[in-house]
């Protein structure tokens, strides 16, 4: 179903971008030689990447959230015996704290907000609040179905949970203030996983694919797509699992990283208009 999503999102977004930019080649030109104001990319309903600069990742991390917290990635793995919620310096990717999680939990998603983390797991319904400078566990919440991804607007915590729908949940009591259920060109977008919140914008990883889409978040609405393929070459992945999972934004740089589930490098990459030929 995802690849069937993908064929018509393309197709629509292309038929888009094109009736708005008839020159494909000028657009391809300009985007590989000019510099953008950083903000440029909205305009464009699909998108593609350039890669500024690879950073280490340790291969054995099971991604299944990661954010920039205090210029430290915030990383939340998963598997079972192997979930933890740890802090690993940005440019080394040394562990510079580490919890790991009982070995019948699977950690998921992983946001942070008030000073605090706040980490799901995948079928425990279990989720579990830190303090974000130290890891020191504060407390617990419970939630129903499945957790996947989060990420934040500053007010609430929103939660995916594999399904077309994200929740909303109030940061102090953790009960759901709100949901909105993604649709692309009014057909519901599935598989949603890891997030974040990007310029006012949900970034969503699509669970195996290589695309991100890009979420109104009032709306649920998608308003264009990020198409990853090539970024990590999938031949040399050493597990049909290792798929991409990990979006990380830094809002006062503008800088936007990805990586995925055992890969060894997390990579900062600028958004850039995507073309096709023809
Ligand atoms: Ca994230």
């Amino acid at each position: 179903m995802k690849y069937r999503f993908f064929c018509v999102a393309f197709l629509v977004l292309f038929s888009v971008a094109c009736e708005k930019k008839p020159d494909a080649a000028k657009v391809q030109t300009a985007a590989t030689t000019e510099s953008h104001p950083d903000s440029e990319w909205k305009a464009h309903p699909l998108l593609s990447y350039e890669v500024v600069r690879e950073l280490p990742h340790d291969s054995s991390a099971f991604t299944q959230g990661l954010l920039l917290s205090h210029g430290d990635w915030i990383e939340s793995t998963g598997g079972y015996g192997a979930s933890s919620i740890r802090r690993v310096a940005k440019t080394t990717g040394r562990v510079l704290m580490k919890k790991n999680l009982a070995a019948n939990l699977f950690g998921e998603g992983v946001v942070e907000l008030n000073g605090k983390l706040f980490q799901l797991t995948w079928m425990s319904q279990q989720g579990f609040i830190y303090d974000a400078k130290t890891l020191q566990q504060l407390g617990e919440f419970r939630y129903q179905g499945e957790g996947w991804g989060m990420t934040t607007d500053g007010k609430s915590l929103i939660m995916s949970d594999g399904s077309d729908r994200l929740r909303y949940l109030d940061p102090g009591t953790l009960r759901v203030t709100q949901e909105v259920v993604v649709r692309f060109n009014g057909k519901p977008v599935e598989m949603l996983n890891e997030l974040e919140f990007v310029e006012g914008e949900i970034f969503a990883n699509i669970w195996h694919a290589d695309q991100i889409v890009r979420i109104n978040p009032a709306t649920g609405t998608v308003v264009g797509v990020i198409d990853l393929s090539g970024i990590d070459a999938k031949e040399k992945r050493r597990d049909p699992e290792h798929v991409l999972n990990g979006i990380a934004y830094d809002p006062v740089a503008q800088e936007l990283f990805v990586t995925g589930k055992c890969w060894p490098k997390i990579y900062q990459i600028r958004l850039v208009p995507k073309t096709i030929s023809r």
